[in-house]
């Protein structure tokens, strides 16, 4: 029998209601005791979750400071692995991606072998994720270290078919990411199909860059609306909350 995933209950529970905004947080770049600050003034502005990881690793500040951050806020920490190195005790879940619009292998099952001990060493809720990386208009980060193509902008059906493959496969999440920084995000369009076929919670990341753009994606079907480089150099606490109240306005259950 499979243990019981608290963090995902509770994230399929918060997906019911409506729709929810994580922020991402790169704790490499953080300054020291920067981490808890800027964790806690998410919690304190509207943020429903944290999701904590980069694609590179330079300062290798990312348990010294995911473990500030965990303790300085009560929702829930989720490690985002850019790298399957992120793997820490100090986070109430990690989500195991397979980067599933990709061919390549080491994306698809690779790293995960190599991380899957250390998850269980750990006792780390893992939440399956089909991670699904989407055209953006500009090379980003993710795009190039994966070594893989980006699902085509505009061909709804074939992110779909993506989706509904991942969630097939026993993925317990998509998450939709045009890439951190990406020129534009994914359209809304795109959304709204993948989350007409699917049953599982959508995350939808990359490129947000205004609390209308994330209320849209809200709108039409993303259960959990991710900003990561709009925080980054900003510490107004007015931004976060005003992203927040955009995406929370998306009820689920009306
Ligand atoms: C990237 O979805 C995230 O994985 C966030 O992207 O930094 O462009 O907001 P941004």
């Amino acid at each position: 029998m499979g243990k019981i995933m608290k963090t995902y209950k509770k994230l399929l529970e918060m997906a019911e209601k409506r729709a929810n905004y994580f922020c991402l947080l790169d704790p490499d770049k953080f300054e020291e005791n920067e981490a808890a600050v800027i964790a806690k003034r998410c919690e304190d502005n509207g943020a429903d979750g944290l999701l904590v990881g980069g694609s590179l690793m330079i300062n290798n500040n990312f348990e010294k400071n995911l473990k500030l951050i965990k303790e300085s806020v009560k929702i829930p920490v989720i490690i985002f692995p850019g790298l399957f190195s992120c793997v820490s005790p100090y986070a109430d879940a990690i989500l195991y991606l397979s980067l599933i619009s990709s061919r390549n292998p080491q994306m698809l099952i690779g790293e995960q072998v190599r991380s899957a001990p250390l998850v269980k060493h750990y006792g780390l809720e893992a939440i399956g994720t089909g991670y699904m990386l989407i055209e953006s208009g500009n090379s980003t980060s993710v795009h190039y270290l994966s070594h893989s193509f980006p699902l085509p902008h505009s061909k709804n059906d074939i992110a779909v078919a993506h989706a509904l493959a991942g969630e097939y496969l026993g993925m317990k999440i998509i998450y939709m990411d045009s890439g951190s920084g990406a020129k534009f995000p994914i359209s809304n369009e795109m959304i709204n199909a993948v989350k007409k076929n699917i049953s599982v919670p959508l995350i939808v990341g990359g490129g947000i860059r205004t609390p209308e753009i994330a209320y849209k994606k809200a709108l039409f079907g993303a259960d959990f609306v991710v900003t990561g480089n709009i925080l980054e150099g900003n510490d107004d606490p007015e931004l976060i909350r005003e992203f927040a109240e955009a995406i929370h306005q998306v009820k689920r259950n009306d």
